[in-house]
């Protein structure tokens, strides 16, 4: 008796990933994997709900959306295969830069003083910053401590930093602090 052939046929298989920060500065990546099936075997997915589109055997990338809030991939393969994934989209920085000024002097024309700006934003160490003393020219400021000479005529000086975590994925995004500090010198 003979046994019959056997038969290699790969069974059809649908995988689906996710690689990605998952905040609205980086969303990630979904990737859809179908092996084992014909070159014209075809899949279809949507995102949110959104209009189906198309897939084939191998390796197919979709990009989560970089909106807040939850997201979710359905996908539906031949062979009655189907997956969904769900990821929830925050905002890489939502606060503004730690900013502080410190007053170090006597107010006086001898010793009229400085000012210790420091700037620091630890989800965003890009921030930056500008200040400016009464209405004079407006200078840029970097993270880090910054310091700032008193005038030493006699007056009084409003120093005013503004810095923001120059965070904009999105409209609304970026968070902004100003803070000021006023002394008089005599
Ligand atoms: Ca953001
Ligand atoms: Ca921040």
């Amino acid at each position: 008796m003979l046994l019959a052939a056997p038969v290699f046929a790969a069974a059809a298989e649908l995988k689906l990933d996710w690689t990605g920060g998952g905040t609205d500065r980086n969303p990630g990546v979904w990737t859809i994997q179908l092996t084992g099936v014909e070159a014209e075997a075809r899949g279809s997915y949507t995102v949110d709900g959104g209009p189906p589109r198309t897939f084939g055997p191998g390796v197919a990338d979709v990009a989560v959306p970089a909106t807040l809030g939850v997201h979710r991939i359905e996908v539906t393969g031949p062979a009655g295969l189907s997956l969904a994934d769900t990821r929830t989209i925050v905002d890489d920085d939502p606060t503004p830069p730690d900013l502080t000024i410190e007053y170090a002097g006597k107010g006086t024309r001898l010793e009229p003083g400085v000012w210790m700006i420091t700037l620091f934003d630890p989800e965003s160490p890009q921030a930056t910053g500008t200040y400016r003393v009464n209405d004079g020219p407006i200078h840029p400021l970097a993270p880090g401590t910054t310091v700032v000479a008193v005038p030493y005529f006699p007056g009084t000086y409003t120093i005013t930093v503004t810095a923001t975590n120059n965070d904009r994925d999105s409209s609304n995004d970026e968070d902004v602090v100003t803070r000021t500090d006023t002394r008089e010198v005599k």
